[in-house]
């Protein structure tokens, strides 16, 4: 079979592309271990509102400087919708959904999540700027969907005194 010199080029070229594109896949996962973030945990979300953690939402103190926020989200709010943290914290967030898919969402961070029912999602960010961060479900859960927001108060540190 005779193959033209062109199109013997773009064959070269188009299987080398494959291949490096392959490598590039199979380095990210096995040299740089990148993967897809995956629940941490599961849940019963029939049983929510009576599972630990869940079954007491709202901010704790894990250390000095370190907080936990339990939250659940529901149609069409966020249990706790209130959080007030000193600047500087580091908070990590546990949530969950007694109901359908919820989104969160805190802009100024990098927090951007899903809250499936039945899952545990978790995510730990940092508020170093005293302000107000609001955040939102970003994920279209029913016909109150606009109105399931909260907000988080960070407080200078000589405000919280
Ligand atoms: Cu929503």
């Amino acid at each position: 079979m005779r193959i033209d010199p062109y199109e013997r080029v773009w064959i070269v070229l188009g299987l080398f592309v494959l291949v490096a594109f392959l490598v590039g896949v199979i380095a990210s996962v096995t040299v740089f271990g990148y993967h897809l973030p995956g629940p941490a945990g599961y849940v019963d979300p029939r049983r929510l509102a009576q599972t630990p953690p869940f079954d007491q939402p709202g901010l704790r103190q894990i250390a000095p400087g370190k907080y936990e926020v339990i939250l659940v989200a529901m149609t069409w709010t966020f249990r706790p919708n209130e959080v007030r943290i000193p600047a500087g914290s580091e908070v990590t967030f546990v949530l969950s959904s007694q109901d359908v898919i919820h989104g969160f969402r805190i802009p100024k961070t990098p927090v951007n999540l899903m809250i499936i029912p039945g899952q545990i999602t978790r995510t730990t960010v940092r508020f170093d700027r005293p302000g107000e961060y609001t955040f939102y479900c970003h994920e279209y859960c029913g016909i109150g969907h606009q109105v399931m927001s909260g907000r988080i108060i960070v407080e200078s540190a000589s405000a919280s005194r």
